[in-house]
């Protein structure tokens, strides 16, 4: 069975973050034989490459997991309920070493091009330094939020002190003490950044274009009696986690704000604010995405909030979001707004005021304004979900690139598998869920194990979406996102929900906001049914 042509491999996977492991995990389980390439050094994915000052997970420990082994989850100990980077690391690298995964990744090694052979039903994939090899089956597992952008301002290489960008942190750390330090960005990985750089300069200065909604992180160690709980209700935790519409392990509210009067209703948003994380979101009401009134109810607490901590009148007004609650991801924060309130912590409103440069002794806006920087930080964002495919150069069945065909119109059967190319599969490709990624993964990389163990039992060697599946899910994936007040949001103006944060990008919705629960209901539909969606031979 598999390919009748000689190959290196049956399948090539790329990138050895979470998606890569639990790939390459996957596809060996079902007998492939399997090779991984991984830019990095080591294992991590996001979690080898972000490790900026306060990089930590978002979502709770308990379901930031692999889910392939009961052991797994019993043996290892997490001990924050939203644990740092170097954490979260620390767990790939386990999982990497306990199921041997490790020697079967390529490290330091760069995929600069896959193409696919019609006549041999052969993919090759072509590393930077010019290595080819080949495989039956490729699948992609580069992340969708790791083609990070490169600073767009003239003058760049002028400035004299030094610059860094988040996702590329050094390994080696960034001494910060004694100097005059520019964050650019306030996305969820600046708000991280800025309390732990305001400790640390003798000056922050904060640039910010559109502020967010920023919910209290409130973290905590994770009890031992916590953690017996975890561990004795792991598939308890695991499907909540599921049936979520995020893929997270939380109750829904069960209340809508027309449920409750004003008193109740500042209450439960207490009582929320309080727990924090998402817990805030997703656990007080249920219709803050489909309601502009609970919406903007949310809203307003969270400004509020804002005023009542931020001292100064002027910056807290700045801090303060004028758009719907969710039409930004809102990060969580871990004493944000305070840091407003440090003497050595400045805002600069950039929103009219554009950053026209750098400068050799730091950065000019458009009025020109220069204010003076021994370093420059980066939070900038990424080129989100499609970024890191079309960074490479991925060749289909006629020849036409992942780019330009996507430069047309963004077509995918489940955000999972692309029409022109065959037996290629991506895990946390554009337009899969919208959610807690490790879930998602789990649930798409099982899918796709199965396509492909389907395609071999049947004795049959390629598989590809229709054009007509992937049009409907396309179709689905925007009327999802029509559906929320996300589609009509004023910040949809610079969101990378739309990828209108990369100049130039063509404008289509990159993941599919229709709720976990509905996505694995469709992608277990298809399977179940023996993948009809596909044409096989
Ligand atoms: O990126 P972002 P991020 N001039 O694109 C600003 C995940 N994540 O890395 O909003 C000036 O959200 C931009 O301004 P605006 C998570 O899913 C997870 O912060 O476009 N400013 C914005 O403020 C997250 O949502 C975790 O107007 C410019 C910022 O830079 C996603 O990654 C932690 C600019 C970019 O924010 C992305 O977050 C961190 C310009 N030319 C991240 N260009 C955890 O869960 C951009 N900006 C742990």
């Amino acid at each position: 069975m598999g390919s009748t042509t000689e190959v290196d491999y049956d399948a090539i996977v790329i990138g050895a973050g979470f998606a890569g492991l639990r790939t390459l995990y996957e596809l060996r389980s079902r007998g492939l034989s399997v090779k991984g390439f991984e830019k990095g050094s080591d294992v991590g994915g996001t979690w080898y490459w972000n490790r900026y000052p306060g990089a930590r997970t978002d979502s709770e420990a308990w379901v930031y997991i692999m889910n392939i082994s009961k052991e797994l989850n019993s043996e290892w100990t997490w001990s924050e309920r939203l644990p740092g980077q170097a954490e979260v690391q620390r767990y790939l690298h386990h999982i990497a070493d306990r199921f041997n995964l490790r020697q079967q990744f390529e490290f330091n090694t760069r995929i600069a091009s896959a193409e696919y052979n019609s006549d041999r039903n052969v993919w090759t994939v072509t590393t930077s330094t010019g290595q080819s090899y080949t495989s039956t089956f490729l699948i992609t597992a580069s992340g969708p939020l790791s083609s990070q952008r490169r600073p767009p301002f003239d003058g760049l290489d002028s400035f004299q002190g030094k610059w860094y960008q988040t996702s590329s942190w050094p390994k080696e750390g960034v001494d910060l003490v004694g100097k005059r330090v520019a964050v650019i960005g306030t996305g969820a990985t600046g708000v991280q950044v800025i309390p732990i750089v305001a400790h640390e300069a003798e000056s922050l200065t904060v640039f910010q274009r559109t502020p967010n909604y920023v919910i209290p992180g409130r973290n905590h160690s994770i009890s031992p009696e916590l953690l017996g709980e975890i561990r004795r209700n792991y598939d308890q935790v695991w499907n909540q986690a599921r049936g979520h519409v995020f893929g997270l392990a939380y109750s829904p509210a069960d209340r809508t704000v027309a449920d409750v009067n004003e008193a109740e209703h500042q209450e439960v948003l207490e009582r929320g604010w309080e727990t924090g994380g998402f817990r805030f979101v997703f656990e007080s009401f249920d219709d803050v995405l489909l309601d502009p009134k609970s919406n903007e109810a949310m809203a307003e607490f969270v400004r509020n909030k804002i005023r009542t901590i931020v001292k100064d009148k002027k910056t807290a007004e700045l801090l303060s979001p004028k758009y719907p609650f969710l039409a930004k991801r809102p990060p969580l924060g871990h004493f944000y707004y305070e840091a407003y309130n440090r003497p050595n912590v400045k805002l600069v409103d950039i929103s009219d005021n554009p950053i026209k440069e750098l400068t050799p002794k730091g950065i000019r806006t458009q009025s020109g304004d220069e204010y003076e920087f021994d370093v420059i930080i980066f939070a900038i964002g990424f080129d989100v979900a499609t970024g890191a495919l079309t960074d490479m150069d991925i060749r289909g069945r006629d020849h036409t690139s992942l780019s330009e065909k996507w430069s047309k119109t963004l077509e995918t059967f489940l955000g999972i598998t692309v029409p022109g190319f065959p037996n290629l599969f991506m895990a946390s490709g554009p337009q899969s869920p919208f959610a807690n990624i490790p879930v998602c993964i789990d649930h798409e990389v099982n899918f796709i194990g199965r396509a492909i163990s389907d395609l071999r039992q049947h004795g049959h060697t390629k598989m590809e979406p229709t054009e007509a599946a992937a049009l409907q899910w396309a179709t689905h994936v925007e009327e999802s996102f029509k559906a929320t007040l996300l589609g009509s949001s004023s910040a949809k103006v610079h969101s990378w929900y739309v990828g209108a944060n990369v100049p130039g990008k063509p404008q289509n919705v990159q993941f599919y906001f229709g709720g976990v629960g509905n996505y694995f209901a469709q992608i277990e539909k298809e399977a179940a049914a023996g993948f009809p969606s596909f044409e096989k031979s």
